[in-house]
């Protein structure tokens, strides 16, 4: 297991290095570049030097976290080959500076999705928030506009260009079927597997966030039979997993730890994000600390799925909560989610220690 930490980058994130550097037991970051619009061709100059910054702060850059799809690759249309040509260009540039995991997700229109950024929390503290009703009384504009107006900073996989045609995207799949989006997303990875198999990138789908459909869009990456029907897409370790705990864990249906074993086995757990959400009714949750006995999930049972069943997976702490007067990007603080890793770290040893049976 390699313990990581999301980094935005020099500008974009009010976390310095020099901060993660400091928190114990973390090897490296999962990089992302979001200043570079969806479809360009990331280039060598934009990747050494983000990768010349994090390594001479000591730290590893094996990871990025994402390279967005295109929306026109999701839909299907002519458009998409020329964003794939793009997109293994980005992997061929990747490759050449070390980047061995690649994350994405195929959600359309929206990445992961809340009704509240700043939920306040009995001790004082602030959490991401979602409930099902809420958004049922929403349109896809409100919450847009109420998500990029509650955030004083760019929020991952939210970029407005993105979302500026937002009724024209959306009429797009209004007919869609979910098998019509899992044949395109079957054409993007045939696109690109036989490039990351050459370069030596692996792949990892980022589950849909929350675990269900939302405005009634199609999503196809919420469930173990979603998760098998990917992985029965193309079949190469390149094609593999990262299991986002609170993303599948927000759906009490799943069962995350048992997910971690069945693919782990398989060896097609890369990388995984391990947080806690607290339910707090039907389709209605709340982004607890990390600690087990704040939230729903049981955290050492899945890290414990993790050491057993796929231990060379990276990971890192997902959201945190904004705490000690801490200002910044919602769900991407330096505080709880340091917590966040000291605590997994303490599971982690107590799991490696523990005699076995
Ligand atoms: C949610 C986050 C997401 C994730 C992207 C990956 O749980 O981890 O923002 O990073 O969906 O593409
Ligand atoms: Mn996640």
């Amino acid at each position: 297991m390699k313990m990581t930490f999301r980094w935005y980058g020099p500008e974009a994130d009010p976390i310095t290095l020099e901060n993660i550097r400091q928190i114990p037991g973390t090897s490296g970051i999962m990089g992302a570049m979001d200043w570079i619009p969806v479809g360009e061709v990331w280039s060598n100059e934009e990747i050494s030097s983000y990768i010349r910054k994090v390594n001479e702060a000591g730290l590893e850059c094996e990871v990025i976290e994402s390279v967005n799809v295109h929306e026109d690759i999701k839909l299907g249309k002519p458009s998409r080959d020329s964003y794939i040509i793009s997109y293994c260009k980005t992997l061929e540039n990747l490759a050449a500076y070390g980047i061995k995991v690649v994350v994405y997700n195929f959600m359309p229109v929206f990445d992961w999705l809340r009704t509240e950024l700043f939920h306040r929390n009995g001790d004082g503290s602030t959490c991401l928030y979602y409930d099902h009703e809420e958004l049922e009384g929403l349109t896809p504009q409100d919450i847009v506009k109420a998500t990029l107006d509650s955030s004083a900073f760019p929020l991952p996989g939210w970029e407005p260009e993105r979302l500026a045609d937002l009724d024209g995207v959306m009429a797009q799949y209004t007919d869609m079927t979910p098998d019509q989006l899992r044949d395109n997303y079957r054409y993007f990875l045939e696109g690109i597997i036989p490039t990351c198999e050459k370069v030596g990138i692996r792949m990892v789908v980022h589950p849909d966030d929350p675990a269900w459909d939302i405005f009634g869009i199609p999503r196809i990456v919420h469930s173990d039979s979603d998760l098998q029907k990917v992985i029965d897409l193309v079949n190469s370790p390149a094609n593999s997993l990262c299991v986002c705990a609170g993303s599948l864990g927000s759906n009490p249906d799943n069962n995350v730890p048992a997910i971690l074993e069945k693919y782990g086995d398989m060896g097609r757990v890369a990388a995984a994000h391990v947080r806690n959400v607290k339910f707090l009714g039907s389709k209605k949750f709340k982004e607890a600390s990390h600690l087990s006995s704040d939230g729903s999930l049981d955290m050492y049972t899945i890290m414990k799925a993790i050491h057993d069943h796929c231990s060379n997976a990276y990971i890192r702490p997902d959201h945190g909560r904004m705490i000690w007067g801490e200002v910044g990007r919602p769900g991407y603080p330096l505080y709880d989610r340091a917590l966040g890793i000291t605590y997994l770290n303490g599971l982690w040893e107590a799991i490696d220690k523990a005699p076995t049976q």
